[in-house]
């Protein structure tokens, strides 16, 4: 990077949420003066949100930390020592040794949040140190879907926006505010534009709710039943791709056996939509050709996680819509070396593995190598099945994301050895003993991998250098040497890089003047080679399930805790509450701090019904407490038409960097002091934790914060 005072411009890839957008960044005097939409990269052409936008906020943000730090008070007293990059790394890689000896390498955790790119090379870590315990959100988002096509179908199908589907199923979803998991909403809006029908499975009136031919305005929690009930429509009216179904089906008839315990009239008593409404749905969704389901993570975070994205994807294959042009495809990535093969599983000992916390209760959840956080919590509290001493968590704020956070803040608090790799300090990285300063994606050269099932990969290029933040790549790699990995990792994360692209005839430097590669795409596949699963077929009855010991078929659960299966419960706490619908401009508990974000979304929002609101007496804009039998937070009443009377929606991910002390306002307003993370209510396959259907009550709160 020479100083020069000439404007560049650097062509790259956005990482303010999962990812997804070519951007222009410019940069004069070695500093950012604009990021804009980069109109000639092929997914976003040119859009943009406003986190992206806001990332010049991120970079230069003064309360970044820039230097690694270790704790010099008691833990969580906020008293804070910058220290080298080297006694950082020594003081670690000593304590994971000393772990490792005395309790076996199982007793340490790793841990991210959502996916991040840098999760192979924590994976290629973990392995390398003989741990089986990543912890990662997968147990409530993504891991389910990734895990339940893999067995049903193969791969993760993705909606196949550019070849005109005739109608487009948004099922627990909104991708134009999420851009989630390998799609970016701007896609979807193109394809509406072409006259795609629009059909939504929603609880609120998103904005795409009311843009949609129909909308089906579940109870949340019921998706199973309700597409348990379209496929009763499709089978029994005869509208599904019978050739399909004959050669590419296996377990067909018991499948349809299944189906017909989903009458229309029980469907409706569960789901409260009205039989004629799915009717039309399912009719409308099976007729047009081709048609997509774009879904997302509200299905997963329930105790039918598992079966949602099962049935979800059964409905994908009876309408003959699986690997399509315009249906749920599965886009072919370029040929570079994949996360898992970048993250070498091989390297972990089969013993270790078999170590892994919770996998032989979560059997489905194991086999992609997840782990659900209650087992982490609960092993550094009772030291069974086995002490875990020491954890390592990137980019994730756990105390702020993770179900019931009084509880995941006393494990913090309690673990012998806490290391906190972020921006900031967080209410997680407070409670840490050494904090190491993060690189944004700004700052590092990175293959941009979000789109892989989109059959992309994007170059990430590196702009500014703040401080001496490091990219975690480089932190892996350079702890990993210090603990006897060196063979395994190349001299510097660019040749990590070159590794990973080496199928591809490229190095970085060569795949960074590209810009990007995408795969060639084939459609059809299974015509030549059937579907990746045991038997070739679309497994509607799972050979893998029924050898782990679950029903082989997908079957409808009511969840732990509502009206239905709460009575008595319900009568104090009368409402369904949902957590986390998402809004543009945070990403779960990131940029409470980034000044143009907050100020066009300063406080943290409930929705209510206006006439619930008013039995409450709750006004617009006041401040209500939301209570739950774990405890109540403080968010600002919402009223809107477009929720049903029963049910409540909060946000996640509140916390306050405003307020100076350690805490930063942890317990005020964070929705997951309510959330439940009993092993009941999870999802008996995954572990998937519940956390979009409680029992709440609601009352006036007085005063504001
Ligand atoms: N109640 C409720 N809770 C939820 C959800 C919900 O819907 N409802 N959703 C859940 C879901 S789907 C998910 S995926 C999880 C997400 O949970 P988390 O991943 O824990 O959430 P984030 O707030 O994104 O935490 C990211 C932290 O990482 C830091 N960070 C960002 N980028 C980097 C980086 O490149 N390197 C490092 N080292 N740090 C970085 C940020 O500053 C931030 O502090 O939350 C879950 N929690
Ligand atoms: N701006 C922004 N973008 C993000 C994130 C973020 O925090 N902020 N997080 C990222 C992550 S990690 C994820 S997983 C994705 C998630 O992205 P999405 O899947 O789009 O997630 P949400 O917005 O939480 O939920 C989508 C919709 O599900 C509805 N819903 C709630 N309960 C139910 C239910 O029981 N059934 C059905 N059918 N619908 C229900 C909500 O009302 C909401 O409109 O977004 C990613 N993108
Ligand atoms: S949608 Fe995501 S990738 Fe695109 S500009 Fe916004 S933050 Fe960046
Ligand atoms: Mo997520």
């Amino acid at each position: 990077m020479s100083k020069s005072s000439e404007e560049r411009i650097v062509k790259s890839y956005c990482r303010g949420c999962h990812g997804g957008c070519g951007v222009l960044v410019r940069v004069k005097d070695d500093r950012i003066v604009n990021i804009e939409g980069d109109p000639k990269f092929p997914t976003n052409r040119g859009s943009m949100c406003s986190k992206g936008l806001a990332a010049k906020q991120l970079v230069y943000h003064p309360d970044r930390i820039t230097r690694p730090l270790k704790r010099v008070g008691n833990k969580g007293e906020g008293k804070w020592q910058p220290i080298s990059w080297d006694e950082a790394l020594d003081t670690i890689a000593g304590k994971l040794r000393q772990v490792k000896a005395e309790n076996g390498a199982e007793s340490i955790v790793l841990g991210y949040g959502t996916g991040r790119n840098y999760e192979s090379f924590l994976y290629r870590f973990a392995n390398l140190l003989g741990t089986p315990n990543v912890l990662t959100a997968g147990h409530e988002c993504y891991g389910s879907r990734i895990a339940a096509t893999a067995i049903t179908c193969g791969k993760l199908p993705v909606s196949d926006y550019a070849n005109n589907p005739a109608c487009v199923m948004v099922w627990g979803n909104n991708v134009l505010w999420t851009n989630p998991d390998e799609q970016i909403g701007v896609s979807l809006s193109r394809a509406l534009s072409n006259g795609a029908k629009l059909i939504v499975v929603d609880p609120r009136l998103t904005f795409l709710a009311g843009k949609a031919d129909i909308w089906l305005q579940l109870r949340p929690g019921t998706d199973t039943a309700l597409a348990f009930g379209m496929a009763n429509v499709i089978i029994n009216e005869k509208l599904y791709d019978k050739p399909f179904v004959d050669n590419y089906v296996y377990g067909w008839d018991k499948f349809v056996e299944r189906v017909q315990e989903y009458p229309l009239d029980r469907v409706e008593k569960i789901t409260w939509v009205p039989a004629e409404t799915i009717r039309n749905a399912a009719r409308l969704y099976a007729q047009s050709k081709p048609a997509c389901i774009q879904w997302g993570v509200a299905i997963e975070q329930n105790i039918n996680s598992i079966d949602n994205n099962r049935i979800l994807t059964d409905l994908m294959a009876i309408t003959g819509n699986l690997d399509v042009p315009g249906g749920s495809v599965f886009f072919v990535p370029p040929k570079i070396r994949t996360i898992s093969e970048f993250a070498g599983h091989q390297y972990l000992p089969k013993e270790q593995a078999n170590k892994r916390l919770g996998g032989s209760t979560y059997r489905l959840a194991n086999r992609i190598a997840v782990l659900t956080p209650k087992a982490v919590w609960d092993a550094i509290f009772t030291n069974e099945p086995y002490p875990v001493k020491a954890m390592m968590l990137h980019g994730t704020n756990p105390v702020i994301t993770r179900a019931n956070s009084r509880e995941v803040y006393r494990a913090l608090h309690m673990v012998d050895f806490l290391v906190v790799t972020d921006f900031f300090l967080t209410p997680t990285a407070e409670l840490a003993d050494i904090v190491l300063p993060a690189a944004t994606w700004l700052e590092f050269d990175d293959i941009g991998d979000y789109m892989f099932r989109h059959g992309y990969i994007s170059a990430r290029k590196k702009v500014v250098q703040i401080g001496e933040c490091w990219s975690d790549h480089k932190i892996f790699s350079e702890l990993g040497k210090r603990l006897g990995q060196g063979d395994f990792w190349r001299k510097d994360v660019e040749g990590d890089l070159d590794y990973i692209l080496e199928p591809s005839g490229l190095t970085w430097k060569q795949f960074s003047e590209i810009g990007y590669l995408q795969g060639q795409m084939e459609y059809r596949k299974h015509e030549k080679k059937g579907f990746s699963t045991p038997t070739k077929k679309v497994e509607f009855y799972s050979t893998i399930l029924e050898e782990l010991g679950y029903d082989p078929l997908p079957r409808y659960q009511e969840t732990p805790e509502t009206p239905v299966s709460r009575p008595e419960m319900s009568e104090q706490y009368p409402y369904i509450l949902i957590t986390g619908a998402r809004i543009p401009v945070f990403f779960h508990s990131e940029y409470r701090m980034i000044p143009w974000l907050r100020e066009i979304h300063p406080d943290p929002i409930v929705e209510i019904h206006p006439v619930t609101a008013k039995q409450h007496g709750i006004k617009d804009g006041d401040w209500v407490f939301i209570e739950s039998p774990r405890g109540k937070v403080k968010q600002r009443a919402k009223l809107t038409t477009g929720i049903n009377p029963g049910v409540v929606a909060a946000q996640h991910g509140w916390w306050f960097p405003e307020i100076k002390n350690p805490g930063h306002g942890w317990d005020i307003s964070n929705i997951n002091i309510l959330t439940d993370n009993d092993p009941a209510g999870y999802d008996p396959m995954m572990g998937a934790t519940n956390l979009r259907v409680l029992l709440c009550r609601i009352y006036p709160a007085g005063e504001a914060l």
